[in-house]
């Protein structure tokens, strides 16, 4: 009995120790991940301004859901800005209606993700950033 409660009373303090690491882990490394994301972002590819606005529009069927300091995501941001697609963002991490519909979509709160909807207006949610980025240089690196 008193073994009992001399684990549950070390249990509690570091379960929030651990969470205030990562706490404060994210803190500190959210910021840099921005920083680093911005002075290291590609330069876009320049296209004929009827060939951006055709890109563009089929853009517009596209979205990825992310965090803002998720590496993967970062990597997948990256790629879209060097290929110059101006692609709609959904932070799953704070909005709760982005988070509801990627689970809704997907079945968990998995990012990167990108949905994909035709012109038939069927969605595919397709998650792995290299699966992503593959995806994204099969369509656009050539226009
Ligand atoms: N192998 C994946 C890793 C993606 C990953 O780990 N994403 C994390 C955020 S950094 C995530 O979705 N975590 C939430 C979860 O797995 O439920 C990729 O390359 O996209």
């Amino acid at each position: 009995m008193v073994d009992m409660f001399l684990i549950h009373r070390t249990d509690i303090p570091m379960k929030i120790l651990v969470r205030l690491f990562f706490k404060t882990l994210r803190a500190v490394l959210g910021p840099l991940m921005q920083l680093w994301e911005i002075v290291s972002r590609p330069k876009g590819i320049v296209r004929a301004p009827a060939l951006q606005a055709q890109v563009d529009q089929q853009c517009s069927s596209l979205a990825l859901y992310q965090f803002q300091t998720c590496p993967f995501c970062i990597k997948v941001r990256q790629e879209m800005s060097r290929l110059s697609l101006n692609i709609e963002r959904c932070d799953a991490q704070k909005n709760e209606k982005n988070r509801a519909d990627l689970i809704q979509g997907y079945g968990q709160p998995k990012v990167p993700c990108l949905k994909i909807t035709d012109t038939a207006g069927n969605v595919q949610w397709l998650v792995e950033s290299g699966a992503i980025i593959a995806y994204l240089r099969g369509r656009f690196s050539t226009v």
